[in-house]
């Protein structure tokens, strides 16, 4: 058990910004998404995919299971947007060995830039679903929010209406008290998928398998997530973009 962290420290790790309790407690729709990327935070990177997958809150309540083996199952209702981007910068050369996705095969697929309409697609999609919607991602404090932020505010736009975020990486740490960053690699999505459901997560470093590991995770932990979201949410408004259009053209 490792020894509890600081106070400051603790609060600034949970992500826990301002979000209203009795608000974020009335969520209705989990957005579970990823973004593969050109790079690390420090290459100012572009989104290469993202992939979105809508939950409403009942199959996170009650999700299904195998009726033989009592194993968690997907829900069977799921919206999903997955889209693959021209990212408009070099892929370095991890980010295209652990993706699979490189310029030359995005290029060739006539892919598009992270554009208007990608931003249109996007909004569309949230306003589909029952509101309020919480964003959720691993590690998304650190890096798919923010990035997201970037992207919208590239294309001088941002989300519209009351939108909640949750990091599972941070609502993992806070659940176990075990908020120290030596901790961290024992929470990466892979870690806790092995840990919860004794093998490998498929398709890691393809947003729509992170996505899909991401929401398995969620679901074993739903009950103590729900909770935990219900006080200790983030909101989207509280985002800061990665960096700025600016900083990117410059580069
Ligand atoms: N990434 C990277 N190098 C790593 C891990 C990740 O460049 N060692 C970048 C590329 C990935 C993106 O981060 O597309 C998102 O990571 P993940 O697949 O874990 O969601
Ligand atoms: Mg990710
Ligand atoms: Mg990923």
């Amino acid at each position: 058990q490792p020894p509890p962290c600081p106070p400051a420290r603790s609060a600034r790790l949970t992500g826990s910004f301002s979000a209203s309790p009795a608000m974020s407690a009335s969520i209705k729709t989990f957005v579970f998404f990823d973004l593969e990327t050109t790079g690390l935070p420090q290459d100012l990177p572009k989104v290469t995919e993202i992939c979105l997958v809508a939950v409403h809150r009942c199959s996170v309540e009650d999700p299904p299971r195998d009726p033989a083996t009592g194993a968690l199952q997907l829900p069977r209702i799921l919206d999903k947007l997955c889209l693959f981007m021209d990212p408009g910068k070099a892929v370095a050369p991890k980010a295209a060995e652990i993706t699979g996705l490189n310029n030359s095969n995005l290029a060739r697929s006539e892919k598009q830039r992270f554009d208007a309409r990608t931003v249109a697609l996007i909004q569309e999609f949230l306003q589909r679903q029952a509101q309020p919607v919480c964003l959720v991602a691993h590690n998304g404090t650190d890096f798919d929010f923010p990035l997201l932020k970037a992207e919208l505010d590239h294309q001088g736009q941002d989300l519209v209406g009351q939108v909640y975020c949750l990091d599972t990486m941070k609502a993992m740490m806070d659940l176990d008290g075990s908020l120290c960053p030596p901790a961290r690699g024992a929470y990466s999505l892979t870690a806790l998928y092995k840990r919860f459901f004794k093998e490998d997560p498929k398709d890691s470093h393809f947003a729509e398998g992170d996505v899909l590991a991401m929401l398995l995770v969620f679901l074993y932990k739903a009950a103590e997530l729900l909770d935990w979201a219900g006080t200790k949410c983030g909101t989207w408004a509280e985002v800061k973009p990665m960096y700025s259009v600016r900083l990117q053209q410059s580069r």
